[in-house]
């Protein structure tokens, strides 16, 4: 069953657009020359001195442990943040475009301090400051499972204390009532979509064994050939042992408070009648596990999204990341509480795209439902996992909202 929570009276666009404008974000420069003069930057024919290609010989530091590497000031090695500089509310955002203009929905930083912003060698950005006076980071997870796995386990690392995220994302809507712009959330949470490679690796072993046996393919559909026509493998599934192109993963569920305070907060925001709840999936793929086809490709998947929806008719959304933090959070030996709340950008159903001039007020709309939820949700400060030690040297942390 799909869910509406009731209306609420929301913040004007224009309240937010001024907040916007107060507090402007700070903005990286693309590629900066480095300072240290050990450092040189490189300029290929191509490049303007403006626009160095490359930079060598900046942030080499030495990693310890290969089983879960930091470095000498215990930065982590893909995030690059370490104890102190990570909030234990965090907003997890797909692109660092979103944390910028997110981070501006933040407090204005106390006289002569600026809010904390590291950008990792990998990309991965983390803005640290306060939300109604409680200490929050922003961080852009980019895109994808694995991504996510980085900033689940490595925020985990530095972070101490019971932890919230909430992961704001775009999506595809996947029936009705979800519409394009509207908030929905996976308080019923998340399934996970894997394309099974073995699917094909059967089909090409059993069609090359056929060959030299001299037979007929069984369903006249080699493992290079066209992929109309072909379901989520009804036509090739008794060819490849009985295997699905797509595994499916059982459900993983949402914290429920999260959902509870996560849907209250967005029907405040945008109305209640814009605002969907139900179950997730996230996908391996953008294109093909998510029911996208096309003909350079033999992906087997014409019938994926009516089979899903089949299987479970409370499916809202599909994206790409909340699966991964679900389950992780679910792993956290009760450490983390979880949801992904995303923007319907696109509808599946009707094959209508929003216009992405729109997509800036509507992260503004799930960011600030998302920022007030991650200061209403109640924390202990001491994770389930966590020695009582660990707490007893708390005050020797430096904290950058501090
Ligand atoms: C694909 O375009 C990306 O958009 C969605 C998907 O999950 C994937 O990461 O989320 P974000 O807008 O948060 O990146
Ligand atoms: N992001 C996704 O992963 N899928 C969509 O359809 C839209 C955004």
């Amino acid at each position: 069953m799909l869910t509406a929570p009731a209306r609420t009276s929301a913040r004007p666009a224009g309240a937010n657009a001024d907040l916007a404008k107060r507090n402007a974000p700070v903005l990286m420069p693309a590629c900066k020359a480095p300072s240290d003069p050990r450092s040189s930057t490189v300029v290929r024919a191509q490049g303007t001195p403006e626009l160095p290609i490359a930079v060598i010989g900046r942030h080499k530091p030495t990693y310890k442990n290969a089983n879960f590497p930091t470095d000498a000031e215990g930065r982590t090695y893909h995030l690059g943040t370490k104890e102190g500089e990570v909030a234990p509310r965090i907003l997890s955002v797909g692109s660092v475009g979103r944390a910028q203009l997110l981070s501006t929905l933040l407090d204005p930083p106390a006289a002569g301090k600026t809010l904390f912003h590291r950008t990792s060698s990998r990309g991965f950005l983390t803005i640290t400051g306060r939300y109604e006076g409680e200490p929050v980071s922003i961080v852009s997870t980019h895109m994808g499972m694995p991504n996510m796995d980085f900033v689940v386990r490595e925020n985990r690392a530095v972070v101490r204390g019971q932890m919230a995220i909430i992961r704001l994302g775009t999506c595809g809507a996947v029936q009705r009532p979800a519409k394009l712009g509207d908030l929905l959330i996976a308080s019923h949470g998340s399934i996970g979509i894997r394309r099974d490679p073995d699917y094909w690796t059967l089909l090409d072993s059993e069609s090359s064994l056929e060959h030299t046996n001299g037979h007929k393919q069984s369903n006249g559909s080699g493992g290079n050939g066209s992929a109309n026509g072909h379901a989520n493998g009804h036509s090739g599934a008794a060819a490849a042992g009985g295997r699905k192109p797509y595994a499916v993963a059982l459900p993983v569920p949402a914290d429920p408070q999260l959902a509870a305070l996560l849907s209250e907060e967005a029907a405040r925001v945008v109305g209640a009648a814009r605002v969907v709840q139900g179950l997730n999936a996230s996908a391996d793929s953008f294109y093909s596990s998510q029911g996208r086809t096309g003909t350079d490709f033999d992906d087997r998947n014409e019938g994926l999204l009516g089979e899903l929806v089949a299987e479970h008719p409370d499916l809202v959304s599909l994206e790409m990341e909340t699966f991964q933090l679900l389950d992780l959070a679910r792993c956290s030996r009760g450490s983390i509480k979880a949801i992904g709340m995303c923007v319907a950008l696109a509808e599946r159903y009707s094959n209508a795209f929003l216009e992405y001039s729109k997509l800036e007020e509507l992260e503004i709309a799930g960011g600030t439902a998302a920022l007030r939820t991650l200061v209403r949700v109640p924390l202990d400060r001491q994770a389930p996992a966590v020695a009582t030690a660990d707490i007893a040297e708390e005050r020797a942390v430096q904290y950058v909202w501090d």
